[in-house]
């Protein structure tokens, strides 16, 4: 049993509020791991033996795909965040700590299977398809969203919190009256992942949906990023039992895994997927991980945790863990290392000129798409604006 485990309750004893103190930078037995921190295979243990065949086709050449994915989703979080502190975004919140998290999930996914974002999903969005570009424009604020939702299956990002695990039950529930799930077709099949942190659990419409989800038995996998921190709150202000243990009391099951670990996130998501697609109802993810940054560039985490918790978590580094397996089982060497550093000096270059190169938009913009047909009170209000900005003199 994990530390988390709360004995079971004695009636005898005085009722106490204090949650389990615990080790917050240790999963647990229960944990699903195949690589661990210094870049080894894992042996068989209770806890991954169920997921091993999943990742059974992975070969050289795909872990130097997904370590390719987790060095470039990497450099695109460092290029919003630079281009937030040179101006050019609003705000930017870094992924950084949780690429294995989410490369492991999207790539797990399938192209008709549908995300339900937060804002932090960038790796997701990544794996889906989405150009970074479009995240960019999100965050400078000219556009509506920032994206065609429908074109690669990666919804709007939400930043109501907890709120895209509705939307996601709802559309899970679409996908099975549509007749899409338990076919036995592979390419027709549909899943829904829906992607929350473990602050977004203490949110009423999390439980609203894992509640609607579990009794309809819905193609939803609930992937739930624990990075030990909602703002400035830790995770005793958020549960006393831990996501994936809660999972049993909606009646669906919940693993945790090691979201520092990509393999073991692969694995864990494609046999969750598997189950939903083919109509055996959801499962809750708890990937197990650290966020290394600020919450966005508007935080100041120095403020609230000591750098020790921090440098005992890069010691956990996702990126350094694959990259050490992949050179001690020779797959990569200091010139392939090279090459896609160079890569991502390209793609950073790209995205970083697409962004400083957006035309801002005309101030009545905004007025658009408030609803999907013409309304008198969005018109009248945006004629109301036109006016008053026309009223100001030209300097
Ligand atoms: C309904 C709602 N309440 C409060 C906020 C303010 N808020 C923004 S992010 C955040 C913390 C979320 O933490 P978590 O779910 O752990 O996700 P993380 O940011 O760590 O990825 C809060 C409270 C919000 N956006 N929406
Ligand atoms: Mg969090």
């Amino acid at each position: 049993m994990s530390d988390d485990v709360v004995a079971p309750v004695d009636t005898a004893a005085p009722a106490t509020h204090e949650p389990p103190a615990r080790d917050i930078t240790d999963g647990g037995p229960e944990m699903v791991q195949f690589l661990d921190a210094e870049g080894n295979r894992v042996p068989v243990t209770e806890a991954n033996s169920a997921y091993a065949e999943f990742i059974q086709d992975v070969d050289g050449e795909e872990l130097r795909a997904l370590y390719r994915d987790l060095v470039l989703v990497r450099r695109v979080d460092a290029e919003g965040h630079a281009l937030q502190r040179q101006g050019e975004l609003g705000l930017w919140p870094s992924l950084l700590g949780q690429e294995a998290a989410q490369v492991g999930a999207g790539r797990a996914m399938r192209a008709q299977d549908y995300a339900f974002p937060g804002y932090r999903e960038h790796g997701v969005a990544w794996c889906k398809g989405v150009d970074p570009v479009n995240l960019l424009g999100m965050f400078r604020g000219v556009n509506h969203g920032g994206w065609d939702s429908n074109e690669n299956n990666f919804h709007l990002y939400t930043i109501v919190i907890g709120n895209q695990m509705l939307h996601a039950a709802g559309y899970a529930l679409g996908v099975q009256k549509d007749g899409l799930v338990g076919s036995g077709d592979a390419d027709r099949d549909t899943a829904v992942m829906a992607f929350t942190g473990d602050g977004g659990t203490a949110q009423g419409d999390y439980n609203e949906a894992l509640v609607f989800a579990s009794v309809a038995h819905s193609p939803v996998v609930f992937f739930v990023q624990n990075n030990h921190w909602a703002i400035s709150e830790p995770n005793e202000k958020q549960f006393v039992i831990p996501p994936y243990q809660r999972a049993r009391g909606f009646g669906i099951p919940g693993v945790r895994v090691d979201g520092n670990d990509v393999l073991a996130t692969l694995a864990v998501t494609r046999a969750a997927l598997d189950r939903a697609r083919s109509g055996q109802g959801p499962t809750l993810i708890e990937a197990f991980t650290y966020r290394m940054g600020a919450h966005t560039t508007s935080d100041d985490p120095t403020k609230y945790r000591i750098a020790a918790e921090v440098d005992i978590w890069k010691k956990k580094d996702p990126i350094d863990r694959l990259r050490k397996h992949l050179v001690a089982q020779g797959l990569a060497d200091d010139e392939w290392l090279a090459e896609l550093e160079a890569e991502a000096d390209e793609l950073a270059l790209r995205i970083r000129t697409a962004c400083q190169q957006m035309p801002n938009p005309p101030h009545e913009d905004m007025f658009e798409n408030v609803y999907v047909d013409p309304h008198p009170l969005v018109e009248r209000e945006r004629d109301e604006f036109v006016a008053y900005q026309a009223s100001f003199e030209e300097d």
